[in-house]
Formats: structure tokens, sequence, C-alpha cells
């Protein structure tokens, strides 16, 4: 083709993002550790990587993860182009340079790669992970419901054949409780949460579970109206704001919602694009613009939080 696109340009099977993360880490020794956080249901690794681009003391940090819902494939393809951006313009771009100054970066490209995996061989439509349970014939948990945080009230449902499913009891899945264990761990240190979704194009902040507001609720507010001002202005393009439940539905169990209540006052959900059209289906054609609009609101959040 005359216009060829880019590795980020397209959606990449697990595999290749295996190969990917040890490909980055090899490539960028100084600055990209590879943390392995635990594994999933059917023992696939979940690695974490950790983008450090300077030895300056006691900084703090910023967490994203992807991937969490398998169909969602921007989602992944978002996390691999930010550590791609960061790696590639600390040295040029005044604001990643900025924020990579003041913290460290952790990133889980896939969160669900049991799922993620499922949407590649057998069913581009799978949500939930791919745990088993005795007691059903269904197969998976909506892992953005198995959080600690309201869990399985309603929004969310105890029928394993659901999308919703809660699971058995809060963090039951491996990949929600290699989550969560490792955000206990690190809650001095990280900042801000972000977990990165499609679509509907949406900035969300807690709360999802319950329609209270946040204590710091229009601080956060502040936040994703100026992210999505800008998206606006530089790439014409209308993201709504606002807290989970008032803005798209009630849903407990999210882990947005659970990193908040940890401490983590800055806590993000994304819903990437599109506004429907395509959908999950998002074309590789349009991959460029979906993370560029959600980069320019992560780096937008993230210099407020480090300004502050
Ligand atoms: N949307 C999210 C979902 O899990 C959400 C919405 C955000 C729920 C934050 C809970 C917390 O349903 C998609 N598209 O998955
Ligand atoms: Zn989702």
């Amino acid at each position: 083709p005359r216009s060829s696109s880019t590795f980020y340009e397209r959606y990449h099977s697990l595999e290749d993002i295996y190969f990917w993360i040890n490909r980055t880490k090899q490539d960028n020794p100084d600055t990209v550790k590879v943390i392995l956080i635990g594994s999933s249901f059917e023992k696939r690794p979940l690695y974490v990587l950790k983008l450090s681009l300077n030895n300056r003391p006691n900084k703090k940090a910023m967490w994203i993860d992807c991937g969490i819902h398998a169909r969602e494939w921007i989602s992944p393809a978002f996390c691999l182009w930010f550590v791609q951006y960061s790696l590639s313009f600390y040295q040029s771009n005044k604001d990643i340079a900025n924020i990579l100054d003041n913290m460290d970066v952790y990133v889980l490209p896939v969160l669900n790669p049991d799922g993620y995996h499922y949407t590649w061989t057998t069913n581009r439509m799978w949500r939930k992970n791919r745990s088993t349970n005795m007691s059903t014939k269904c197969i998976g948990v909506d892992l953005n419901r198995n959080f600690d945080a309201n869990w399985c009230t309603e929004g969310a449902s105890d029928q394993p054949c659901t999308e919703i499913y809660c699971g058995a009891f809060p963090e039951s899945e491996p990949e929600t409780l290699a989550v969560a264990d490792f955000l206990r761990s690190h809650k001095h240190i990280v900042q801000i949460y972000f977990s990165i979704h499609s679509y509907s194009q949406m900035l969300l902040f807690p709360f999802s579970c319950t329609l209270e507001e946040a204590e710091n609720h229009s601080e956060l507010l502040e936040m994703v109206q100026e992210a999505a001002q800008k998206i606006q202005r530089h790439y014409r393009n209308i993201y709504k704001y606002g807290s989970g439940a008032k803005t798209i539905y009630l849903a407990p169990g999210g882990s947005d919602d659970w990193a908040y209540n940890l401490g983590i006052k800055y806590s993000f959900t994304f819903e990437l694009q599109d506004r429907g059209s395509y959908g999950f289906l998002l074309p590789p054609s349009h991959i460029s613009k979906a993370c560029n609009e959600a980069l320019l609101a992560v780096k937008t959040i993230a210099l407020k939080v480090v300004e502050k």
C-alpha cells in the first residue's frame, strides 16, 4: 500500500504484545523495567512496564491499565502508543518531560490477556476474562465489576452467564487480585490512576458505584473538562465528562472507584473512540487519532497534578 501504517497504527495479537514488551525493555535498558505482577486464570503472565526517565529520588507515580475488557482493542493499542510516545518525545516535548521528570509511569498493556487472546482466535466480541467455575457452564467474570467497591450491587450481576457478572467474591479473579495487590503495595507513590476502555468518548471519574459525589468532585470535574476542551480544540472531537454514575450508568466493582477509595485521589476511566459507528470494531486507520486524543487527556491531567 502507498501509505503504509506504523507498528503503533495497527492492532496486535497477544503474542506480538509480549514480544513488544520484551523488545521495548531491551531497547531501553536504562529507562524501562518489566515487572511481573501476577498471572491470568489461564496462567498467562501479567507484565507491567515501569517507565522511569530519570533517577530523581522520591518520585511519585502514575498508573495506566489497558485491556481490562477483551473486545476493546483500542485500549491496549493506547498503552503501546503511550509508551512509545513517552520514550520518543521525552527529550523534545516540554510537557511530557515535565510529567516524566516528576513521576514514574506504570503501564499494564493487557490486564485481561486470556480474554484478549480469545477475541483474536474465537469470539471478537468477548468482554470478560476466561475463568471457569464448578457451579456453572458459563465462562468469565467482568473484571470491571470484580473490584471491592460496593461490589455486586445495582449495575452488576451475580449471574455467571451475564456480561456484567461480578464473580464469586471481590478480587476472586487472579487479574483483579494482581492489580489490587500491586496498587496496595504502591499506594503511597501512585498519585494518578487511569483505566482505558472503549467506546463512547467519555472522561469519567468516581464514583460509578454510587450517585454520591467524591470528596474532590469539583477538582476532578475541572480536570476532565479541561482535557475535553483541549481535545475539542485540537482534534474537533467531542468527549463527555463527569462522574461515572451520572455520565454513563451505575456500575459497582470498577477499578477506578476502588483505586479512589484506596487513596488514589486522581482516578479516571477513559472511554476512547468512537461514539458507536464502529463501536468495538474501530478500524486501524482510526488508531492514531483515538490515541492522540487520549494522550492529550492523560497529559493534561498529569500536568495539573504535577504542578499542584
Ligand atoms: N464501560 C465501563 C464498564 O465497565 C465504567 C464503564 C467505568 C464502569 C468506570 C465502572 C467504572 O461498564 C465499558 N465500556 O466497559
Ligand atoms: Zn470496558
